[in-house]
């Protein structure tokens, strides 16, 4: 280590994690190399410039890389601490079972092995299944017999192995980064002491230690949590429609009492977290986790839901022109991966494109999707000029905030209940009325 006593770092994995939290590390005076396989955005990402959207990160990258504190490489180099922020997507087989897939993790381990040296400390934060820090911690023995490794010597380790995942709201990362308080979880007691010391050097929220097979449990468990609480929402929204309630009413009403609190219901759920992880638990534990496998089952069936009312909804109004709202996973976001919005915005579009516009006030353009679907992009404003149908499928605040006046005469199916005070609105059972009435 130096004698400023700050660690150089290394951060393997430059998306939308990894380039934050590494820009995060640098502000608080640490000399940080990034690695990423892309060339692209290593050059980006040296020029001061980043390749993804996010809250304040553009000024912040362009200052640590000004000052000679942020650079990035395709080539690792010798470093104090090594910071693995790699995906772990999941893969689907043909009997629908989701695997993680974790090669990315035991890549980035392959990669920073050869140059790791003793006093150094390795910090997974991918959201990783149950076990895979270990894993990674077998491979770096298996390629560094010379190194003691913690958990598989008596004596005190060379190197210190954790796991620490972050918590960050996409939007808020900056933010979330350094205040959100923070598990980590060691190999050994003292991997998780030498890696609180790292994290206590730009974390301002407290870092609660424990061992890594807890943390990667804990973060699994948070997402799922946090899934198995929409489809509840999600299933009272098609209950409710079913009775001809407003749903939206009655989860306020309900959320009064002191102990509840129901989250909103909306097209499904997307991002590349909730609908993700709780797929490692399942897969981990398949005959125990009905529960998080239902919910997963509620919050994509959600989305066909939406579509086929959506669906019944256009058809009963063939000369109608339709503007769907919204394509971002969620709100006030430009982005578009694995979004309900855009998966049932897509889907219309295969049906309807000549009638159908999109207003997505982040986009640039219209994803590929939608080339040759002969649906336009328009903004917010032509749609309330001429459209007849709104299909609010984003909860943006430029939606939010559009007053009664001017969509009093549309025709709404409001999926993430932003217009509460909305007269013409569409709602399952009674949908047939409001279409048999429009
Ligand atoms: N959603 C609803 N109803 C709600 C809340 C969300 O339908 O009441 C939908 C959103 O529209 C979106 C999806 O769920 O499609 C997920 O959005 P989100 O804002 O809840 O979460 P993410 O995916 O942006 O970030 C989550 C966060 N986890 C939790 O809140 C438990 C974040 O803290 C994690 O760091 C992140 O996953 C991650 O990286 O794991």
């Amino acid at each position: 280590m130096k004698s400023d006593n700050k660690p150089s770092v290394c951060v393997v994995g430059l998306g939308y994690i990894g380039l934050p939290t590494a820009a995060v590390i640098a502000r608080a005076g640490c000399k940080v190399l990034g690695l990423d396989v892309s060339q692209k955005v290593v050059d980006t990402i040296n020029r001061g410039e980043i390749h993804i959207e996010e809250v304040d990160l553009d000024g912040l990258v362009q200052g640590v890389v000004a000052r000679g504190l942020l650079s990035a490489a395709i080539e690792v180099a010798p470093a104090d601490v090594f910071v693995i922020a790699v995906p772990t997507p999941f893969e689907t087989n043909e009997t629908g079972d989701h695997a993680p897939d974790i090669s990315y993790v035991l890549a980035a381990g392959r990669t920073i092995a050869p140059v790791l040296k003793a006093g150094d400390v390795v910090i997974l934060e991918s959201t990783s299944p149950v076990g895979t820090t270990e894993k990674m911690r077998d491979m770096i023995a298996e390629m560094r017999p010379d190194l003691k490794i913690p958990g598989l010597t008596r004596e005190t380790p060379d190197i210190s192995i954790a796991y620490c995942p972050e918590r960050v709201l996409p939007g808020r990362i900056l933010e979330e980064l350094t205040n959100n308080d923070r598990s980590i979880g060691g190999i050994t007691p003292r991997c998780a002491r030498k890696a609180l010391a790292f994290y206590k050097r730009f974390v301002r929220g407290e870092c609660v230690t424990t061992d890594a097979r807890a943390a990667e449990m804990t973060k699994l468990v948070e997402n799922a949590y946090r899934d198995v609480n929409i489809a509840f929402a999600n299933e009272l929204s098609i209950v409710a429609d079913r009775m001809g309630l407003d749903v939206w009413e009655v989860i306020r009403l309900a959320n009064r009492h002191p102990r509840v609190n129901i989250l909103s219901p909306g097209p499904g759920v997307g991002g590349h977290c909730i609908a993700v992880d709780p797929w490692f638990i399942v897969h981990s534990a398949p005959e125990e986790t009905p529960l998080i496998r239902t919910a997963r089952g509620v919050n994509d069936g959600k989305m066909h839901h939406v579509i086929a009312k959506a669906e019944a909804l256009v058809e009963a109004h063939p000369d109608a022109r339709v503007a769907c709202l919204g394509l971002a996973f969620k709100a006030n976001i430009d982005d578009f991966r694995e979004s309900p919005a855009r998966f049932v915005a897509s889907r219309l579009a295969r049906k309807f494109g000549n009638r159908m516009s999109v207003v997505e006030p982040y986009a640039d353009e219209l994803p590929l999707e939608f080339t040759d679907s002969g649906v336009t992009h328009i903004d917010v404003d032509e749609a309330l000029e001429t459209c007849d149908i709104l299909i609010v499928l984003v909860d943006h605040d430029v939606f939010r905030v559009v007053p009664l006046a001017e969509r009093a005469d549309k025709l709404v199916y409001d999926t993430r209940g932003i217009w509460p005070d909305q007269p013409r609105v569409v709602r399952e059972e009674s949908a047939k009325l409001a279409l048999a009435a429009g």
